[in-house]
């Protein structure tokens, strides 16, 4: 249990000093055989040379262009749309391409040349330049300079490395939403001022508990922008923001319900506890101050999204200095397996019509039956990493308030170590054996021999297709090839 615990919290995995050079040359030459061997990668009909830093696999290529957010009765495509219902008057962005540049990704935004959201181990290099977008904010500078309406929503796939278990993918949908007021089209501050106040009257208060302890803004933990905004412009944009999503919350919340209502599984699912959302303080680079909105959801807080009042020398960056406002990044899956409960990320993937089937945009949302559940086959490996002695780089797992590769937790992180072997290569390595086919990998084992200062840890991978029944052959053939990679690309030796 110990082990498990320890094991879950230490995602990165480095090596010492001694070793980590043969590694990271054992790495770049043969762990990224669908990237970096090749001289170039063509995506989505265009061609980008590759160099040392390309690790976008062939899995992730393949399926760059699915577009589900704009598949008609695609689930995600009826939670993005409703969720643009709550934005009246906004500009709906939906074909912003998922190629972008470092700049547009990171440095536009304000991200520190060292924030872990940048390392190889969290992010998709197509090259050191070009990246598969990590999150939709990679767009606002853009869609700020063009400056064609107050408000916009810019919903998109977007790429990271990560874990493999029921709620990560390597491609996931996040919706943007930005709300600016140009100052200069105002009489003075205070006719400004005034609108604002006169938007948050006319807000309905939510009719579920909304839990927010948190000043407008706090000197040490959440700042105000000093330099740019006034303590009442701060606190009311903050304000519209918070009652803004909030409303959106509770409209999302009630379809749920009412879907719930309708299957009749009511008695048997729904939380003893009433609905309830709570505002918690975060950071991030291109915001400030900013919050995460969680909800309760079966029993724990579910982070939905991330937002604040947007960083004033971005609005200068993108030629737009006189406006001022806030902006927001949430995630669609979170919210459709919410408004659906749908229980397997993966499932938004499938093609099968047992699943597509069952959605209808031009209905009210119908909860999702499941049609089968196929048995599980777990598999355990276990391996030495290649030398004595581990140096654990203290990165948090993914919990709702962990560094992620685009901001988002509560202090600014750094990167402690460069890591040479990430918990997220070996990810990468069942996802691109395995495929949809493993539903979870999860650490059961990580030990230090007391003698030899040798590491040794053990995966737990849990097959099961969401399709059909996997053989014992089947599981055993993935398998296999999996603790094959996992030597000829790290080294590891197998127990
Ligand atoms: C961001 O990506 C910020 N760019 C959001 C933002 C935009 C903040 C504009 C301020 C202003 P974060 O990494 O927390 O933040 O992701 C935002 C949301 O995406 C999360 O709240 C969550 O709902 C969703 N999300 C994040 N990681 C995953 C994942 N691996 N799988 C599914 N959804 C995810
Ligand atoms: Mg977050």
């Amino acid at each position: 249990m110990l082990y498990h615990s320890v094991c879950q919290r230490s995602r990165v995995l480095a090596l010492p000093v001694g070793v980590r050079s043969i590694l990271r040359h054992h790495i770049v030459s043969r762990q990224y055989s669908g990237g970096a061997s090749q001289s170039s990668l063509t995506i989505g009909g265009n061609t980008y040379p590759s160099d040392s830093w390309t690790n976008a696999p062939q899995s992730i290529i393949a399926q760059y262009d699915r577009r589900l957010h704009v598949q008609p009765n695609h689930p995600l495509s009826i939670t993005r749309r409703l969720i643009e219902s709550c934005f009246p008057g906004f500009q709906h962005h939906n074909d912003l391409p998922g190629v972008v540049s470092v700049d547009q990704n990171f440095d536009s935004l304000g991200f520190a040349a060292d924030h872990p959201g940048r390392a190889r181990s969290d992010t998709y290099y197509i090259n050191k330049d070009t990246l598969f977008r990590t999150h939709t904010t990679a767009h606002e500078v853009e869609v700020f300079r063009a400056n064609t309406s107050n408000g916009y929503t810019i919903a998109a796939d977007v790429y990271r490395r990560d874990a493999v278990d029921r709620t990560h993918y390597p491609i996931f949908h996040q919706m943007e939403g930005a709300l600016t007021w140009d100052k200069s089209q105002f009489e003075s501050n205070d006719h400004f001022l005034h609108q604002l106040q006169t938007d948050l009257k006319n807000f309905k208060s939510p009719s579920i508990e909304v839990q927010d302890p948190n000043p407008p803004f706090h000197k040490e933990s959440n700042p105000l922008q000093e330099k740019y905004h006034s303590a009442i412009e701060a606190e009311l944009i903050g304000a519209h923001l918070k009652r803004n999503l909030e409303n959106m919350a509770v409209t999302l919340f009630r379809e749920a319900d009412k879907a719930l209502k309708a299957s009749g599984q009511e008695a048997v699912l729904e939380d003893k506890d009433p609905l309830k959302m709570r505002w918690v303080e975060a950071f991030f680079p291109h915001t400030s101050p900013s919050w995460e909105l969680e909800v309760w959801w079966r029993g724990d807080w579910l982070e939905v999204l991330g937002c604040g009042v947007i960083d004033q020398p971005l609005l200068i960056r993108a030629g737009v200095p006189t406006r001022m406002g806030w902006a927001f990044g949430l995630g669609l899956e979170r919210l459709a397996m919410l408004l659906f409960g749908i229980p397997d990320i993966r499932l938004f993937w499938s093609k099968d019509a047992r699943f597509l089937n069952q959605f209808d945009e031009s209905k009210p949302i119908r909860r999702f039956q499941p049609f089968s559940k196929y048995p599980a086959a777990p598999r355990d490996v276990a391996f030495w990493l290649p030398k004595a002695g581990p140096v654990v780089a203290e990165t948090p797992a993914t919990t709702s308030s962990s560094p992620s590769p685009a901001g988002g937790n509560a202090t600014e992180p750094t990167l402690s170590e460069t890591p040479t072997f990430h918990e997220n290569d070996l990810m990468e390595v069942v996802r691109g054996t395995a495929g949809d086919s493993v539903e979870d990998v999860t650490c059961i084992d990580n030990f230090t021999h007391p003698k030899t200062g040798r590491q040794s840890l053990c995966y737990r991978v849990t097959y099961r297709s969401l399709e059909k029944t996997l053989t014992n052959e089947e599981a055993n053939t993935m398998h296999e090839q999996i603790r094959q990679e996992l030597v000829s690309r790290f080294g590891v030796e197998l127990r």
